[in-house]
């Protein structure tokens, strides 16, 4: 047991607030990383809103950790002490999708990612005896420490600079698999992407880096536009300004192959699949609102349109971080573009810097 500084959140909406905690030793399977920094994802001021309501509270939040092997539990041979790691989504590595190499369609993806307690139900942390719910993504990073598990820790090489890599483990591979692994597109082919946030920049970065031909950033903020276009897009349109499903048939004489919506926003989601020519693939990586409902036109999906949502870039983390971390070796894949680092205490002004779109990828150094 050792004491750890966390951001913790002790009801819905409520703001961060650093306190100390006492954290486990790492038990069999499980993996103990001092963090060196950590990203900030959409999905911490989802959770943020919801604890104690959907998501356990007093909770630490955190999922996008980066840091060093610390101490491993018994069993463990994946990383050693001194190891740098970047800490992913947990799964099981049993059940049928694990098995099949999907990890990230883990049929225990929620309780082991959201669930707040380990799988016998105990807590990893606690605050003068009373229990603090962690294992958030099988990590809960907000801290100076941070107990995940051999499932969920990747091994990344030592001549990168360690703070910049967390986001790797959630919202640029989900940008970027949601290209490389899940729509796959054909070099030369078109793509538009709805949202220009994190996720989408990636998403544009991978698209040049396979050689699409057409790819057309959309956002309502003209800064995001701006990047984007140095960071891969051909094209960028202004949504806020002008039609995107008109402008974008205009552009590309009737539409894109593929498409991919990051903004989690309904509307947009229609968006992304109007503007498909015939088996176009859209792809859904946006976290819609909880209970949301997806309308389409019945017609556009009858002629072999397809819709799918996609989880995490489909990514095999240990093989996929690993390769980005490569692809940004190379210049390919300049994702230090999008991050603005804050110390750990100002937690609340980079989340807010976040929510207001002034900041895209904000990592918290501790
Ligand atoms: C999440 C989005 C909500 C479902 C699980 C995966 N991705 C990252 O934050
Ligand atoms: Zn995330």
């Amino acid at each position: 047991m050792l004491q750890a500084k966390v951001a913790v959140v002790r009801q819905a909406g409520a703001p961060f607030q650093i306190e100390t905690v006492e954290i486990d030793a790492p038990r069999a399977g499980e993996v103990l990383v001092k963090i060196a920094a950590t990203g900030i994802c959409h999905t911490d001021m989802y959770a943020q809103g919801l604890a104690g309501l959907a998501f356990p509270a007093p909770v630490v939040l955190g999922h996008e950790g980066a840091g060093v092997v610390e101490a491993v539990g018994e069993g463990v041979t994946k990383v050693q002490v001194g190891d740098h790691v970047v800490l992913t989504f947990n799964s099981c590595g049993r059940c049928l999708n694990c098995e099949d190499g999907a990890p990230a369609y883990c049929q225990s993806f929620m309780p082991l990612n959201m669930g707040g307690v380990r799988a016998d139900g105990s807590t990893t942390m606690r605050q003068n005896g009373t229990p603090i719910h962690g294992g958030f993504f099988g990590q809960s990073s907000f801290g100076t420490y941070a107990l995940a598990y051999e499932r969920n820790v990747v091994k990344v090489p030592k001549d990168v600079p360690l703070e910049l890599l967390g986001p790797l483990g959630c919202g640029l591979q989900t940008g970027a698999g949601s290209i490389m692994n899940a729509l796959r597109p054909e070099v030369g082919s078109s793509i538009a992407i709805f949202g220009t946030g994190a996720v989408g920049m990636a998403a544009i970065m991978a698209a040049r880096a396979i050689g699409c031909g057409t790819i057309i950033g959309v956002d309502v903020k003209p800064n995001r536009l701006e990047l984007a276009r140095e960071l891969g897009a051909t094209h960028v349109i202004n949504a806020a300004e002008v039609d995107p499903v008109q402008a974008i048939r205009e552009l590309t004489g009737g539409g894109v192959r593929y498409s991919l919506e990051a903004t989690g926003i309904t509307k947009v989601m229609r968006q992304a699949v109007d503007v498909l020519v015939p088996r176009g693939v859209c792809g859904i990586v946006g976290l819609p609102a909880p209970q949301a409902e997806l309308a389409l036109d019945a017609n556009l999906v009858l002629f072999g349109r397809t819709v799918r949502g996609i989880i995490e870039g489909e990514s095999v983390p240990d093989i996929f971080i690993p390769a980005l971390v490569e692809l940004y070796k190379q210049g390919r894949f300049p994702f230090d573009r999008l991050i603005r680092k804050f110390p750990f205490d100002q937690i609340n002004e980079a989340m807010h810097a976040s929510e207001s779109g002034e900041v895209l990828k904000p990592i918290l150094v501790m």
